[in-house]
């Protein structure tokens, strides 16, 4: 191991390491608070496991509340680690049974937040490892993309997938990043129950708020 990785390994450790707090939970647009942090923030399906990896990064149990009823979370949370940086639960899409009414809310907010968002580092666009890169998936990278939110697609649940299938998933969500001019040019494959990926995520999301 290089210096370098050693000192990328300490920051992430360090900054993992802060208190993490629950800032604001923000269900229209003029309750999104002041973008005083640099943030990460991660997006994906109702039930992709966002709140699952967001626990799991920050060693909480309880701290994104974890919904067994998907499509209930319909806010953006704010969470702040240490005084470093904000982590934010942003509300799961493709849920069947909502309107299309709260669909068009939830493109308004989401969209209005990744916008205006200066301070905003990188989005991670989670991914069920065991149905890979979907249509309405590649609808939110269309957005990202027009927003120019840099963004890193997630593979979650990696301990659902046979082992000899991991790489064959890894492969299909790097050809779905074709033509996506946002996307950050790798694929990070995580589980919230093995750990897995999970030390290679802090040290991305670390590197950039040192940046
Ligand atoms: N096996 C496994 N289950 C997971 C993992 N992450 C989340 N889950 C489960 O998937 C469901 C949805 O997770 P949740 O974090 O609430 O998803 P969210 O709706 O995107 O916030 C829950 O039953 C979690 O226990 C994982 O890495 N592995
Ligand atoms: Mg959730």
């Amino acid at each position: 191991m290089t210096g370098a990785d050693e000192e990328a390994r300490e920051a992430a450790r360090r900054l993992f390491a802060g208190a993490c707090e629950f800032v604001a939970g923000a269900a229209a647009v003029d309750a999104i608070p002041p973008d005083t942090l640099p943030e990460f923030a991660f997006v994906g399906r109702s039930n992709v496991g966002k709140s699952s990896l967001i626990n799991a990064l920050t060693g909480r149990n309880a701290l994104a509340r974890v919904s067994q009823a998907p499509g209930r979370t319909r806010q953006i949370n704010f969470f702040r680690l240490g005084e470093a940086c904000h982590l934010v639960d942003l509300p799961g899409y493709g849920y069947a049974k909502i309107s299309k009414q709260m669909a068009a809310e939830w493109q308004h907010l989401i969209f209005s937040y990744l916008r205006g968002r200066a301070s905003l580092r990188r989005v991670a666009l989670l991914i069920d490892a065991r149905r890979g890169v979907l249509a309405v998936d590649q609808e939110v990278m269309r957005l990202l993309d027009q927003a120019a939110v840099s963004y890193v697609v997630v593979l979650t649940k990696t301990d659902k997938l046979p082992p000899a299938e991991h790489e064959a998933a890894k492969n299909a969500a790097l050809a779905a990043l074709a033509g996506h001019t946002a996307a950050y040019p790798e694929i990070l494959a995580t589980s919230a129950i093995t750990g897995e990926g999970l030390a290679a995520l802090r040290e991305q999301f670390a590197a950039l708020v040192s940046a």
